[in-house]
């Protein structure tokens, strides 16, 4: 009996249905947009063991007459209902998703957390690289030569005659013959000077060229070593003087150290007459006098002259007709400078703890 009477409250009847759905409308509003709310709405509603779920059970209880008009009005109400809620549910959860997509986007453009150390240029090469700005600017062409050198080019050509004591100032590495006798007739390149005659042989006059690049001498301590960097410049043509060489070489040498005083002394180089040494107002004391410039007040950095004629006829220019000045600059004592250096050797040891603090 009370199954009977239970079955027929729950019957699908028009009121029950429209009692149903206006407690499914109540509860769509308290539930709002909580997500959570909605989907429990589902199970109570829709649920194995849910309101419409049970009526829709009913309908097999009713008398046969019934059961077709009530099961399709229950089925109706169902898909009405159903369909609003998940409506709703599948906005709120696209709206979830497009935030969580937000949150968690990646962006390309971070940087990494193990970024790569950033790599820099070697200072010798810094230091390179602003000599040839500076002297390109002032109208020198670059150019270069093999550091395998005939004696001829780095050494004959340029006035030193063989068993020359001059050749002594250049303590040089020869290169053996392939038959290993050694013929002495190759070296290591002692200076950057022998593209001074190579161009002007293969050029001629006239000309106006820079040279750096790397030369070899067997000397080692901490302001020598076997390999070092020079720059050479070359300037020949009709009626270039003294005073073009220290006009140049002022200008050169107040570029790269800041105007802190030029010195020019004579001095001696087979390849030139006459010849002078140039000195610049110590970086480190400005002039008053340190250890580093063994309290001169001066710091030797280059080589230079004018050209020798019997180096113009060795290369085929008229000395009669052409003059011209040439300069060979020590270029890792000047980073040494520039950075305060002590030891040569801590440039070409390649440690980047070192070179990173450069
Ligand atoms: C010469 O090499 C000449 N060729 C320079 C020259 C060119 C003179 C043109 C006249 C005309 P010297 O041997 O002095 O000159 O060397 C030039 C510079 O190279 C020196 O002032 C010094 O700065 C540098 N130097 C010489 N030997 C070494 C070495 N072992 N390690 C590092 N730097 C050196």
């Amino acid at each position: 009996m009370s199954t009977e009477v239970e079955s027929a409250q729950k019957a699908p009847t028009p009121e029950v249905l429209a009692e149903v759905e206006r407690e499914h409308e109540e509860e769509l509003v308290t539930a709002g947009d909580n997500l959570e709310a909605l989907n429990r709405m589902r199970s109570q509603f829709f649920g194995p063991k849910g309101r419409i779920t049970s009526l829709l059970r009913s309908v097999g209880q009713l008398p046969a007459e019934q059961r077709r008009e009530a099961g399709a009005r229950t089925n109706q109400l169902k898909q009405t209902l159903e369909a609003k809620l998940v409506v709703r549910i599948n906005a709120l959860e696209s709206v979830e998703k497009e935030k969580e997509l937000r949150r968690s986007r990646l962006d390309l453009t971070l940087p990494g957390r193990l970024a790569h150390p950033r790599g820099a240029l070697h200072p010798v090469n810094r230091v390179i690289e602003e000599m040839v700005d500076i002297l390109t600017r002032m109208g020198f062409e670059l150019a270069t030569g093999p550091e395998v050198e005939l004696d001829w080019y780095n050494f004959e050509a340029l006035n030193f005659p063989k068993d020359h004591p001059a050749r002594d100032m250049q303590d040089t590495f020869f290169i053996a013959s392939p038959d290993g006798k050694g013929t002495l007739e190759h070296v290591l390149r002692t200076h950057t000077s022998p593209v001074q005659t190579r161009e002007l042989e293969r050029r001629g006059a006239p000309l106006r060229i820079i040279a750096p690049g790397r030369v070899y001498r067997c000397d080692s301590d901490a302001t020598h070593s076997p390999m070092f960097h020079q720059i050479e410049g070359l300037w020949v043509d009709e009626g270039v003087s003294m005073a073009h060489l220290k006009g140049v070489l002022t200008s050169f040498i107040n570029a790269l150290f800041g105007e802190r005083g030029v010195r020019f002394r004579p001095s001696f180089f087979p390849f030139v007459e006459p010849g002078v040494e140039v000195d610049v107002g110590c970086v480190f004391c400005g002039g008053t006098g340190c250890r580093v410039c063994k309290h001169t007040g001066w710091m030797e950095i280059l080589g230079a002259g004018m050209v020798h004629p019997k180096v113009l006829e060795n290369c085929k220019v008229d000395p009669e007709r052409y003059t011209g000045f040439a300069f060979g600059l020590g270029i890792d004592r000047v980073a040494m400078q520039r950075w305060g250096i002590d030891d040569l050797a801590h440039l070409f040891r390649s440690d980047v703890r070192f070179l990173s603090q450069l």
